[in-house]
């Protein structure tokens, strides 16, 4: 496959972000891999809603297709928050992985979606999904560093980041996504923040900054970000009660990778949230 790059520069522009190449370039976790295998959608965000209880005594594999059903009814409530969404519209995907969520935005909207991402191994993943499910004209995965995608001013009717915020500074972020998204357009962000009420940056939120290489941000700091730069929240909902029962299931899963526990201590202790955040583009 052919990879543009963005006319204003390299793609990775620093240590870190070469690091987090690296990481994503190398990763295939059975987490992500045996689930998506489940129906061909590749996801690499957490799950949301209660599991069925029976799964714990139907196998190994019964329990990988209740966590997969978790991820996807989590990228559904995202694409929820997106608002009218027409098959003329354009959307994209900051940090889009192995494709998931923006194949099924493509499914539901029948719209255009550019992914982007700085890993190549996950572009080329992404893209080949897009081709076996024949999508790959509306569905297309960019090498592309979303601080500075190379993309048109006022391109893009929405944006989400399914949890990556994680890995940028914020301002920059919304700096651009403010340039890409038209008036009227809409940003959706689903992440894990920790509690500025608690106060700094707990144990169990450490411990997951180090296994995932990123910095995790505090709640205030996206308020802060969206509006220095020009973007109204329409809705906040906090997704904590509805995402502990998925790490509760996959603690017990075969594919455990070892942070479930830092995740559940941190969401009990509430030194962390997940929390969905949509906002319009002024
Ligand atoms: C990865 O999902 C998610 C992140 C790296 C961001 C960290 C998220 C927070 C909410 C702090 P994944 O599906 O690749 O992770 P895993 O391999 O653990 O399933
Ligand atoms: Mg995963």
């Amino acid at each position: 496959m052919t990879t543009v790059q963005p006319a204003t520069g390299p793609v990775l522009r620093s240590e870190y972000q070469r690091s987090i190449a690296a990481y994503w370039n190398a990763e295939k976790d059975p987490v992500n891999i045996k689930l998506g295998d489940v129906d061909g959608l590749y996801h690499h965000h957490y799950g949301l809603g209660d599991y069925d209880k029976s799964v714990l005594t139907a196998g190994d594999q019964a329990v990988i297709e209740e966590m997969h059903r978790l991820e996807t009814a989590q990228a559904n409530v995202l694409l929820d928050h997106l608002g009218d969404i027409a098959p003329t519209d354009r959307l994209m995907d900051a940090g889009s992985g192995r494709g998931g969520t923006s194949i099924m935005a493509n499914h539901r909207f029948g719209c255009s979606v550019d992914g982007v991402s700085i890993s190549e191994q996950q572009v080329a993943f992404a893209n080949d999904q897009a081709r076996q499910r024949k999508v790959d004209d509306k569905v297309r995965f960019h090498f592309r560093n979303m601080l500075d995608t190379g993309f048109d001013t006022g391109s893009m009717r929405g944006i989400w980041t399914n949890e990556t915020t994680m890995y940028v500074d914020l301002h920059q972020l919304y700096g651009e996504f403010a340039r890409l998204i038209q008036p009227g357009g809409r940003y959706v962000c689903i992440t894990g923040c920790y509690n500025d009420v608690t106060g700094g940056r707990s144990r169990a939120v450490s411990q997951i900054d180090q296994h995932y290489i990123c910095n995790i941000h505090p709640r205030s700091e996206y308020f802060k970000a969206l509006g220095a730069n020009g973007f109204v929240p329409i809705n906040v909902v906090d997704l904590t009660p509805a995402t502990i029962p998925y790490w509760e299931l996959r603690a017990q899963s075969s594919v455990a990778t070892g942070i479930e526990d830092p995740f559940l201590t941190a969401y009990k202790e509430g030194s962390f949230h997940y929390l969905l955040i949509a906002a319009d583009r002024i």
